[in-house]
């Protein structure tokens, strides 16, 4: 990457923005995503500080009064160019729900890392705009939201949605959909196979399960409190972020004057139930199934991204798998989302092996900050030439690093930018 580079990854961000927020490609994903929001606000912070915190302010104005934000802000304009969409959502029927159409559902609580992230980018900024003080409130409802509602006796957050992870489609969620014998009844349509091969996509057995669950938890007002619920699943990168994003909470309350602990502890409390999650046998966290009290034994990439908790007592166990044939760092194209040795490994189908680099980014950004300077380095330019050479794909096989899904891809534009900004430093930080 280069100066015509970060141009080239710039454009992409101002080709996806829409006067608020960016969308995460342009046909493929045409409303706004939450977790993609926060580290689109990462990239976009070295570019212009003003709009990252607008990108933020956009989620945040679609709170739930009981403090979550939404996995999808929909733009009711585009309804019919993604599905399931507002019309099935129905979100304005729903007590609680905000002015503007939403899925009930969330997504991975990466926000207060990048709410922090981006007012450090321009103190100045942010304080002219109040922007510090108003994320801290919008993120404390939002924190708690996942501790009151979706928080069970292991004292780690559960998901009620594989899409509520992020990672869709992972090997994690197969034994809990195998289990649920309903699939959603009606036609499902699938305008994502107009944008991105159907081999590169979750397959229609899945979204019949996508839109089962999703319909039922519509039908039970969205409401946590539904004992019955069939899919309940506790994953190390969602309860990661959450732990992280609390420490950024934490910090994010000393600037404006309040007292961090409450954050800090909470931050320790999800850290140390995290250790429940750790197999031994593989070397690396896994989800919890809490219906049937089981660990899904897979190693999937969610399983090291606790390498970015500071004091995590397991480190170098989790660098070792990283190292090992089954992640394969330094030989591969990028960290693939699975275990590349896994019978269950495929190398284009979005999270069952594909590399991303959202996840790139966050093991770099641990590797750094557990003092792996040259192993984050090259990660990071890794990361940062693949997306130039490729358009800035949405995931690349991991062996091959072939551009797979959806190309000028919002997150993998911000993030290539702001590692690149970083590697640079020129006018940015240091790795
Ligand atoms: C993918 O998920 C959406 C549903 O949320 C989809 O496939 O339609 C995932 O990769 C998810 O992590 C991401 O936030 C979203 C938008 O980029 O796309």
């Amino acid at each position: 990457m280069n100066d015509h580079t970060i141009a080239a990854a710039t454009r992409v961000l101002a080709c996806n923005w829409r006067s608020s927020y960016t969308v995460p490609a342009a046909g493929l994903y045409p409303h706004q995503w939450s977790w993609d929001s926060a580290f689109i606000a990462i990239g976009l912070r070295h570019i212009s500080p003003r709009r990252a915190q607008q990108e933020l302010d956009a989620i945040f104005s679609a709170q739930w009064a009981d403090g979550r934000l939404p996995q999808i802000v929909f733009n009711p304009r585009l309804d019919v160019q993604y599905s399931p969409g507002a019309a099935f959502w129905r979100s304005e029927q729903i007590p609680g729900a905000p002015a503007v159409p939403t899925t009930g559902l969330i997504q991975p609580p990466n926000h207060a890392i990048a709410a922090l992230l981006v007012h450090q980018a321009d103190p100045e900024e942010s304080e002219r705009r109040g922007f510090l003080p108003r994320a801290y409130r919008r993120l404390r409802a939002w924190h708690g939201y996942l501790e009151n509602r979706r928080t069970g006796v292991s004292g780690l957050v559960h998901v009620v949605h594989p899409w509520e992870s992020g990672m869709d489609n992972s090997p994690y969620w197969d034994a809990a959909l195998a289990a649920i014998s309903e699939t959603f009844e009606q036609a499902i349509p699938r305008p994502d196979l107009d944008h991105a091969d159907a081999s590169h996509r979750p397959s229609n057995a899945e979204y019949g399960k996508y839109l089962y669950l999703a319909a039922r938890y519509r039908d039970h007002a969205c409401d946590d409190r539904d004992e019955t619920f069939p899919f309940l699943l506790e994953d190390p990168a969602v309860n990661t972020m959450y732990a992280r994003s609390e420490l950024a909470l934490g910090h994010i309350a000393e600037l404006i004057g309040l007292d961090p602990g409450p954050h800090v502890d909470r931050a320790h409390a999800v850290t140390a139930s995290l250790e429940s999650l750790w197999s031994p046998d593989l070397g690396c966290y896994v989800a919890r199934d809490v219906v049937a009290d089981t660990k899904q034994e897979f190693r999937t990439v969610s399983g090291l991204v606790p390498l970015l908790i500071p004091d995590l007592p397991r480190t170098e166990e989790l660098l070792t798998t990283l190292r090992s044939p089954h992640f394969a760092l330094g030989d591969v194209a990028l960290i693939p989302s699975h275990d590349l040795t896994a019978v269950t490994f495929n190398d284009a189908r979005y999270w069952r092996g594909p590399s991303w680099f959202n996840t790139a980014w966050l093991i770099a950004q641990a590797l750094h900050e557990h003092g792996y300077t040259d192993d984050a380095s090259r990660l990071s330019s890794q990361m940062v030439n693949l997306g130039i050479e490729h358009d800035f794909p949405e995931y690349v096989d991991p062996r091959t690093g072939e551009p797979r899904g959806t190309q000028r891809f919002s997150w993998t534009a911000a993030l290539s930018l702001d590692l690149y900004k970083r590697l640079h430093p020129r006018d940015g930080v240091a790795l």
